[in-house]
């Protein structure tokens, strides 16, 4: 892949609606017409529709369905939460890289891949992550707050995933405690919230979503046909990847600074709200051990209140949860 084919899409982004001559994307980036040509029939071959017209020369028409730097990284530089973005094509899992990227700085980023030939949820169960289907990404931030503030960030996180979603659908978005997002009783998203952490606090937090963003049924195979639903499947119209992208990082940005700034019992009301597993008969798995009983209240610390089949109360911090 060229070099340069991150710049010219870049330009091509910059510029829309107006064409961009392939002089002047030459003359910008000090490489010959010829070299533009190829990067722009590049392009086109890996399915971003460009007009190009004689004398006139190239109009990015559409937003490409893959992820590209060069409109990742503009499109999301008006965002005050990551020093960094990464965008790779293809990688085991963004956790995995995230993890290797935070040693020996204090960075904040958001890595995002087409693909992960290794994706994992929690406990190492694999994460489904076909290429180009998702929003399959890994952020690290760096929040001044002792380690057992994390359980409280996931709170905070999951609503503003929820919203992100809910902005593309007519059907509820519901929140099902404590790490994945539902769509019509299916899972359209999960997330998992890990750390490194000293004496101190934390050092960083890395957090890995996956959302089912341009999923059709069939494109879900075994148990997630089941149990997997997309965006697109309940979205009212077409949408795009990267204006999803960018109301996802808008609703984590504004979350991450309510959790930053406010107690939880700020959003209890709303997480309350946006929780689907009230009045159901609820298994509960934690560590090993596993229980049945109703979901009764969230505390003003974010713990889970769950009246057992025996009526005893537990204040669940994480669990497993079916029905
Ligand atoms: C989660 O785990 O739900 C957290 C998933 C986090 C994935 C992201 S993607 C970016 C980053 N990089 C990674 O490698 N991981 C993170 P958990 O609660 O353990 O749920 C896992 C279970 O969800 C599996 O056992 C399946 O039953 C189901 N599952 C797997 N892939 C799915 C998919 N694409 N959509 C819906 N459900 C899925």
């Amino acid at each position: 892949m060229s070099k340069y084919l991150k710049d010219v899409i870049n330009i091509l982004y910059k510029q829309r609606p107006d064409y961009v001559s392939g002089q002047y994307i030459a003359e910008q980036l000090k490489i010959s017409r010829t070299a533009v040509k190829k990067i722009i029939d590049q392009l086109k071959s890996e399915g971003c529709e460009i007009d190009s017209i004689n004398h006139k020369g190239h109009c990015l028409n559409t937003l490409p369905e893959k992820w590209y730097s060069g409109i990742v990284k503009p499109m999301l530089q008006a965002n005050n939460v990551f020093d960094h973005i990464k965008v790779l094509e293809t990688t085991p899992s963004t956790q995995i890289e995230a993890k290797q990227k935070l040693v020996g700085n204090s960075d904040t980023f958001l890595i995002l891949s087409d693909e992960q030939t290794k994706g994992k949820g929690r406990f190492n169960r694999p994460w489904s992550s076909s290429k180009g289907k998702g929003l399959w990404m890994s952020i690290v931030l760096r929040p001044q707050v002792p380690f057992n503030m994390l359980a409280k960030f996931n709170l905070f996180l999951a609503l503003g995933i929820r919203d992100a979603i809910q902005q593309y659908s007519d059907h509820h978005v519901s929140v099902k405690w404590p790490n994945d997002i539902y769509i019509d009783g299916k899972k359209v998203c999960g997330f998992l919230t890990e750390m490194v952490a000293n004496s101190d606090g934390i050092e960083a937090v890395i957090c890995g979503i996956g959302i089912n963003m341009n999923h059709l049924p069939e494109d879900f195979t075994g148990e997630l046909q089941q149990k997997a639903t997309s965006v697109k499947i309940h979205a009212q119209s077409e949408f795009n990847r990267y204006e999803f992208l960018n109301t996802l990082v808008n609703n984590i940005e504004y979350r991450y600074n309510q959790f930053l700034e406010e107690p939880f019992a700020t959003i209890r009301d709303e997480y309350i709200n946006a929780s689907n597993i009230w009045g159901r008969e609820l298994k509960f798995t934690e560590n090993d051990k596993q229980f049945y009983g109703e979901a009764k209240d969230i505390d003003e610390d974010g713990f889970l209140i769950v009246i057992d089949k025996d009526h005893n109360q537990h204040r669940l911090i994480s669990a497993d949860i079916d029905w």
